[in-house]
């Protein structure tokens, strides 16, 4: 299936190679125009296709898809355990935000919290040019104080399954998250979009309450997960359901969007065929569970081809990298046309049992549009590491705890006067042009950590557990997995790479929502000579000066990193 060999030669800077690894008869790869249809032509998209190389061309279709989002400080009972929560618009999740891939979304955000700021940021999506939509607290932003209202412009360039969630403190893990979904071809064909299958595990207090015990025990078990906002708990709460008709085959797009928890994913008896890692089309290959750490994305077709009947569609917390107090019941339930909605008594496949911290297989995950990695031009070594400071476990990256400073974020600082930086601020400045940048982030700690990097996919060069990278480490730089979030594994390194083609001020931090609390984050300084251009400063100022008012006035108390 891999077409390594017509690769060779092909990789240039700046001007990625590319090649399509296609199941698709060559007649199919478009230099016409062709109708996208899920079932007959998914790879098809007007004037584009799936083996478009977005990343230098994607559609600009004029549309502008307008969003109000309001966040809401409420009470729900996602599992039938009522608790405090703080939400978009009411509900966990929050609204999905759907475009087509060319669209532009326009997201108008109303802080209707009394006592947190906030910020939203829009995961995966490489905000290409539009670093300050990017919606990091201290870095792309000031918090959006209470009551104000933010206005965020991206450009979806990308397309495939993502998700939007707070990037202010410890908020997303109260409830600010949603789906986002951008229509666009397929790597393979499937009959009805199911649409997004959002799981997480949940916590019966906030995690400002808990904050304290993470910071000196560890993590704290969450008492359970859920699968789109929804599980049972003791006698209370309800699990999702969703039909199946016998013969049909659908695309589910599945995101984890926990605080703490990896899962294996899996419905009882039936396979799926993946088709995409992240925003990033593979050529697909068919297993029977699925590994997905926190914030990965995967897209999964599923055929009902099994005798009707009701079956369990599981979210199993990986005991290797967590703790969860419901096990082997965070579970929802898929039930065929024409029999009754029951609790299924299927059993889960052989695969589902095995609990481990382990990506999906680098040699699966082949993107569709295959690129090459070039050779390193900047090269830089991370070494995460955790030290205890007044009793509170503090990560470090090369020494140091990262701690933002709302007040004054990073865009700010840099289209303003390019002014110095503090060692807590832990970044890495990038001003080469269009090079290939890798970082090895590698750690001697037995834990494992899903990287996530802004602005840039990046290419997953090599990872090894057990091990100390050297420079004879093997690399693929052959149309390697390229996605947004990668397990560090244990006791080992990452290695990562992309080019420095998108001037911005971008966070890379480890996605465990402990983590990046207490500190285990980076920030690229990426080509700053040519950010101001790409801002509007008066914005940026203006979230700034209601920031720092509200601040000066009120009682802000800032007890961790603050992304
Ligand atoms: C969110 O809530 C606001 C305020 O009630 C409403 O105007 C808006 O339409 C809602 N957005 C979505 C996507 O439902
Ligand atoms: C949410 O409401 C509770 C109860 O009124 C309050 O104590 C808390 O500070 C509020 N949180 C935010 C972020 O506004
Ligand atoms: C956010 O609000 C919660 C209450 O909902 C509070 O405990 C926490 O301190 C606030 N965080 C910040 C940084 O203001
Ligand atoms: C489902 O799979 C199990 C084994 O995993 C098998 O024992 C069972 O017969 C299958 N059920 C159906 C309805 O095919
Ligand atoms: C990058 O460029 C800035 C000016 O834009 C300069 O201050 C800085 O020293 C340069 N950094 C490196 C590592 O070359
Ligand atoms: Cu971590």
């Amino acid at each position: 299936m891999r077409t390594s060999s017509l690769l060779s030669g092909l990789s240039a800077l700046g001007s990625l190679a590319l090649v399509a690894a296609a199941p698709f008869a060559e007649s199919n790869v478009l230099s016409k125009r062709c109708d996208f249809d899920s079932a007959a032509s998914p790879d098809c998209w007007g004037d584009y296709s799936l083996s478009t190389n977005w990343y230098d061309d994607a559609p600009d279709t004029g549309v502008i898809r307008e969003y109000w989002l309001q966040l809401v400080n409420t009470t729900l009972a996602p599992d039938g355990v009522e608790r405090m929560v703080l939400t978009v618009n009411g509900t966990i999740p929050g609204p999905t935000i759907t475009a087509d891939w060319g669209d532009t979304v326009v997201v108008h955000v109303h802080n209707g919290l009394q006592d947190n700021g906030t910020s939203i940021h829009w995961h995966g999506i490489r905000q290409f040019g539009t670093n300050e939509a990017d919606g990091v607290a201290s870095i792309t932003q000031c918090p959006a104080a209470p009551g104000e209202d933010l206005t965020y412009t991206w450009k979806a360039t990308q397309y495939g399954t993502t998700w939007y969630h707070s990037h202010f403190s410890l908020q997303a893990w109260n409830g600010v998250f949603g789906g986002i979904i951008i229509n666009g071809p397929a790597s393979a064909p499937y009959d009805e979009d199911k649409g997004l299958i959002i799981i997480n595990d949940w916590y019966h207090q906030t995690s400002d309450q808990l904050y304290a015990a993470a910071s000196t025990s560890g993590p704290p078990t969450p008492e359970n997960g859920l699968i789109n906002g929804l599980n049972v708990y003791g006698d209370g709460g309800s699990r999702f359901e969703t039909s199946f008709t016998s013969g049909t085959s659908y695309r589910l797009r599945i995101v984890n969007t926990a605080m703490d928890n990896m899962f294996k994913f899996t419905i009882d008896n039936h396979t799926m065929t993946v088709i995409s890692s992240d925003l990033v089309p593979i050529v697909p290959y068919e297993t029977d569970t699925i590994f997905i750490g926190i914030g990965q994305r995967y897209d999964v077709v599923v055929k009902a081809d099994q005798a009707a009947g009701n079956y369990w569609m599981r979210s199993i917390p990986q005991l290797s990298c967590g703790s969860n107090g419901m096990t082997l019941n965070i579970k929802a339930i898929v039930t065929y046309d024409g029999v009754d909605v029951a609790e299924p008594e299927s059993e889960a496949w052989d695969s589902a049992s095995v609990d481990d911290c382990l990506d999906e297989l680098s040699s699966n995950l082949v993107p569709f549009v295959a690129l090459d990695a070039g050779d390193a031009v900047v090269e830089e070594v991370l070494d995460i590491g955790i030290s205890i400071v007044n009793s509170f476990f503090k990560w470090t990256v090369n020494s140091n705890t990262f701690l933002s400073d709302w007040g004054t974020p990073t865009l700010q600082k840099v289209i303003s006067d390019g002014s110095t930086y503090t060692a807590e601020e832990n970044i890495i400045t990038l001003n080469e042009t269009n090079k290939w940048v890798y970082l090895v982030i590698e750690s001697q700690l037995g834990l494992t950590h899903p990287i996530h990097l802004h602005g840039h996919d990046f290419f997953v060069l090599g990872k090894e557990s057990g091990a100390t990278f050297t420079t004879d480490a093997s690399l693929n730089l052959v149309n390697p997995p390229r996605r947004d979030v990668v397990m560090l594994p244990a006791s080992g390194y990452v290695a990562i790479a992309f080019v420095s083609d998108n001037p911005g001020v971008w966070l890379a931090h480890c996605h465990i929502g402990w983590h990046t609390s207490q500190g285990f984050a980076l920030q690229l300084v990426e080509r700053a000579s040519e950010i101001a251009a790409t801002v509007d400063s008066k914005v940026v100022d203006d979230t700034c000066a209601a920031w720092n008012a509200y601040a000066s006035a009120g009682a802000v108390v800032q007890e961790d990193s603050g992304v």
